[in-house]
């Protein structure tokens, strides 16, 4: 008998619409699922449903919703929130898109690529270079996170300050909703005002009103030119000003600007193989800034190293280090990816992925460092993040050779401690990653009144039943 809570007609009828391949029972073969990247979550399932296709997908979810089985749709499992892990009770079912992984067109003349949920990100970027093309969206997890879960949480990332989030990338949708019925707005037009635009509601729901299955992703034109430079900074406001140098120079040519602390860059340099510190000495802060340009010439060397060298006589930098090939480009890149699994290697730490307007950056950091080092003596401040959209990933590292449980026993103080500032100034304490269920007890404070009330209603208009990933984005009770 398979270990499944399943009742034994809905076993049947699933194991005989999605094939041998579509449905994992056994604990040893669900486990992986059941557990986030971080390992904050170790949830338990009733199976792994692996359809391959939508018509079975939303024959699947019909069926779920008929035997009042929750579903927690699941792309690459890279969430930092908890937000495809199931509950501890064993009745929900992972509804996985790995199976749905087609790249189904790359359109010249409108610059799209028609792609299902379970293609991961890379796969797609690298699909779209092959015929000279560009997919603009890059985070540090593309290898593993799927088209399907970057919609769902509206994933930012690396070139968000010049191409958006996902969100401003998506022309099309397909997806199963909660009933099983199939939404196709599955269009790639620019120009669309005909009522509602339903793929909008879809994305950056985190899996709570529906499961996405096909997309239509808009592409760009593969750069002709880039420039990479890490540089040294001695503050985070001069980390500000040289991107406002260099917006003011070209704003168009920014294709990433990322900030590193000091505190996080060490534990790169001294966790991650191949990851030295390239500049002479350490510094309090790096920025790692990109341009790219659609021409072949070599303007965009000249506007880095002008830019660069007026930053040097104004103080703004301290040392610098611009790539000359490929190869050191990517080795810088490296060094910016590795922040969260150095972070992860250094023991247990609280994230707070959080955006405030970008003139209050270094008030912000400055203060919340203060306030988690009196919360916590010894805490490892470790931020690092998209500066350029205001974007900081200000994680806590518990301090060395503390208990990583009794660290994250204080998570709550931790993040209530930082939202609080973040609140002040005006911003949000989830910014990329989504709420999952690790913040979803923040929802009713900073998203009450009409706001919280509207998403309830359209929760509840679109899964009566609460199936659809329950106890994700808002306490099911308040
Ligand atoms: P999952 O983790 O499987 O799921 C995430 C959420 O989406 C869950 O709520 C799930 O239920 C839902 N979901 C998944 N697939 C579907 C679907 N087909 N339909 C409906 N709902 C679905 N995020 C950023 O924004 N920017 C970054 O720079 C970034 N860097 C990261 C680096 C690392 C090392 C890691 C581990 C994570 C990073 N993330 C980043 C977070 C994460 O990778 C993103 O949230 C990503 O978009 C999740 O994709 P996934 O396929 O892994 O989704
Ligand atoms: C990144 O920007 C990711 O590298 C991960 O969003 C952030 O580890 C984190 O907190
Ligand atoms: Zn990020």
């Amino acid at each position: 008998m398979p270990d499944t809570l399943l009742p034994a007609p809905l076993l049947a009828t699933l194991q005989e619409l999605l094939g041998p391949s579509g449905i994992l029972t056994e604990a040893s073969d669900t486990q992986s699922y059941c557990t986030d990247w971080r390992m904050l979550y170790q949830g338990k399932c009733a199976a792994v449903l692996r359809p391959a296709t939508t018509e079975a997908c939303a024959k699947a979810v019909a069926l779920c919703v008929q035997y009042g089985v929750p579903m927690v749709p699941q792309g690459g499992n890279t969430s930092m929130v908890g937000g495809a892990t199931p509950d501890t009770s064993g009745k929900a079912v992972v509804i996985s898109t790995t199976r749905m992984n087609r790249i189904i067109s790359i359109d010249h003349a409108d610059l799209t690529m028609t792609v299902e949920a379970g293609v991961t990100l890379k796969a797609a970027q690298d699909a779209a270079l092959k015929e000279g093309l560009m997919l603009p969206l890059s985070i540090s997890s593309e290898g593993s996170a799927d088209i399907g879960g970057v919609l769902a949480t509206n994933a930012g990332g690396n070139n968000t300050v010049r191409y958006g989030n996902a969100r401003e990338l998506a022309l099309g949708l397909e997806a199963v909703l909660p009933d099983g019925s199939v939404l196709n707005v599955m269009r790639k037009l620019r120009k669309d005002n005909t009522g509602y635009a339903l793929r909008q509601l879809l994305i950056g729901s985190e899996g709570t009103l529906g499961i996405i299955t096909t997309a239509v992703i808009q592409l760009q034109p593969q750069p002709r030119s880039r420039e990479t430079a890490l540089c040294a900074v001695p503050n985070t406001q001069a980390a500000l000003d040289l991107f406002a140098t260099f917006r003011k120079q070209d704003p168009a040519a920014i294709q990433a600007f990322e900030y590193m602390s000091g505190t996080s860059m060490a534990l790169v340099n001294s966790l991650i193989e191949n990851c030295a510190l390239p500049l002479s000495e350490p510094a309090p802060a790096y920025v790692l800034v990109e341009l790219a340009s659609p021409r072949a010439d070599d303007s965009l060397r000249a506007l880095m190293e002008e830019t660069l060298g007026t930053a040097f006589e104004n103080g703004l930098v301290s040392d610098a280090v611009l790539a000359e090939s490929e190869t050191q480009r990517q080795t810088l890149w490296m060094i910016r990816e590795e922040h969260a699994e150095a972070q992860k290697r250094a023991g247990a730490s609280v994230k707070n992925d959080v955006s405030v307007p970008l003139a209050t950056i270094p008030d912000f950091i400055e203060r919340a460092t203060l306030a988690c080092e009196t919360l916590i003596p010894d805490i490892r401040v470790a931020p690092f993040g998209h500066i350029g959209d205001g974007n900081i990933h200000f994680n806590l590292v518990q301090p060395e050779g503390a208990d990583p449980a009794a660290f994250l026993a204080q998570d709550h103080a931790m993040m209530d401690t930082v939202a609080g500032i973040v609140r002040e100034l005006g911003g949000s304490f989830s910014a990329e990653h989504g709420v999952g269920q690790l913040k979803t007890y923040m929802m009713p404070s900073w998203r009450g009144g009409a706001e919280l009330d509207s998403m309830r209603k359209i929760k509840a208009a679109l899964d009566p039943k609460n199936l659809m990933n329950p106890g994700k984005i808002f306490p099911d009770v308040d």
